[in-house]
């Protein structure tokens, strides 16, 4: 199949779901284009069959914003066309579904598309007043609506009235790359052998409540010698920059920024923290859980389909600062417990294997294609 793709480019777990799609089902023979206004970050290097098409916005002294959601249509428009596309493929519903809606118009209603909800742009973005009907409108003129969980599902049902089919295909990794393979700390300098590692990556959003983990690090670090890894970039950097030297955790806080590769950092880390106000699914939770690496997170949203709560780490409700501190430190300081859930975490993981997972894309696929 040649197969459109378009998701945000920046990092956030849309962008890493659309770009791990796209590299297999490149692997699985179809063509990818990808269309966006950048190469989404896990696509840099080359593969054969993936083809990326940039957007570029138009510029003009009348437009105080660019119409980036039109040059989008415009773009889907003549790719469709020019690449035959059998079918395209939208990540996260703002403007994504609006844009490839407006998209099958111009050329005619010959393509169908899929949108599928990642999380945010439902529980924040659609809901919103000035968004919610066309966020409810481009969802209900999706060809197919795929979402990420049972609670995303249930949510967008909720908040937009819509008995829309809406297809449930959670997130997947792939366990053979995502996995436990060296211990090794020598090329991770700030990290000495006898640290424990609480690691967090995130694209640093209010919703991610990255306070919680500066809080429940000063409690955990005052019973384990250990560091906080904190690695990603946004909104938040700079309230929790101020946070942890206030805290006085400076030596052992360290702001890793935009990383292309986790992998060697959740090899070398021992809990994963993700306590989040809300989370569709919680994709760098599973990542973590793939590497044998145990998550504390909160009880909300698609998390509790993903964590198993005692075994393959704890959930608490979110703002449970004591009951999280004491989970680490039980995590920590039991190299038997912390081996045990890591084994724990990583036969959960193969739930969500990616052999087992894309295979429900292209069956959708097909099955949109001959509705
Ligand atoms: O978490 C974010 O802010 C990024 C956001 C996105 O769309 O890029 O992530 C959402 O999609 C991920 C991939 O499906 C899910 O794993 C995340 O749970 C979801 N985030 C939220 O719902 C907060």
């Amino acid at each position: 199949m040649n197969i459109g793709m378009t998701c945000y480019p920046t990092y956030g777990g849309s962008g890493a779901v659309a770009a791990e799609l796209g590299i297999e089902l490149a692997k699985r023979g179809h063509n990818i284009h990808f269309i966006s206004y950048r190469l989404p970050f896990r696509l840099s290097r080359f593969y054969r069959n993936i083809f990326f098409h940039e957007v570029e916005t138009m510029e003009y002294s009348l437009f105080k914003y660019p119409p980036y959601s039109l040059s989008l249509s415009a773009k889907m428009a003549e790719i469709i066309e020019s690449e035959k596309l059998d079918l395209l493929h939208v990540h996260y519903a703002m403007p994504h579904a609006t844009s490839a809606y407006l998209a099958k118009k111009i050329i005619g209603d010959r393509i169908r598309f899929i949108t599928t909800l990642h999380g945010t742009d439902i529980t924040l973005v659609g809901n919103h007043q000035s968004f919610y009907r066309i966020t409810r409108f481009s969802i209900e003129q999706s060809d197919g609506v795929t979402c990420v969980s049972n609670y995303l599902k249930e949510t967008t049902q909720k908040i937009f009235k819509t008995n829309k089919e809406i297809e449930v295909i959670y997130n997947f990794v792939d366990t053979e790359k995502y996995k436990r393979t060296s211990k090794n700390r020598e090329n991770m300098e700030f990290v000495d052998s006898d640290d424990k590692v609480i690691i967090h990556i995130s694209n640093f959003r209010p919703v991610k409540k990255i306070e919680n983990i500066v809080k429940v690090f000063q409690k955990v670090s005052k019973e384990v010698k250990g560091k906080l890894l904190l690695v990603g970039d946004g909104p938040d950097i700079c309230k929790i920059r101020n946070l942890v030297s206030k805290f006085d955790l400076s030596s052992s806080v360290f702001f890793l920024g935009v990383q292309e590769n986790i992998i060697p950092l959740l090899n070398i880390s021992d809990v994963y923290m993700l306590p989040s106000k809300s989370e569709g699914f919680g994709l760098s939770a599973l990542e973590a859980l793939s590497c044998e690496v145990p998550v504390i997170g909160t009880n909300v949203g698609g998390l509790k389909e993903v964590i198993e709560n005692g075994k393959s780490g704890y959930l608490f409700d979110p703002g449970d600062i004591d009951s999280m501190s004491e989970a680490v430190v039980k995590i920590l300081k039991s190299k038997e417990i912390r081996s045990e859930m890591g084994l724990e975490a990583r036969e959960r993981a193969k739930f969500f294997d990616s052999k087992s997972i894309v295979p429900r894309y292209l069956e959708y696929y097909k099955k949109i294609l001959n509705n």
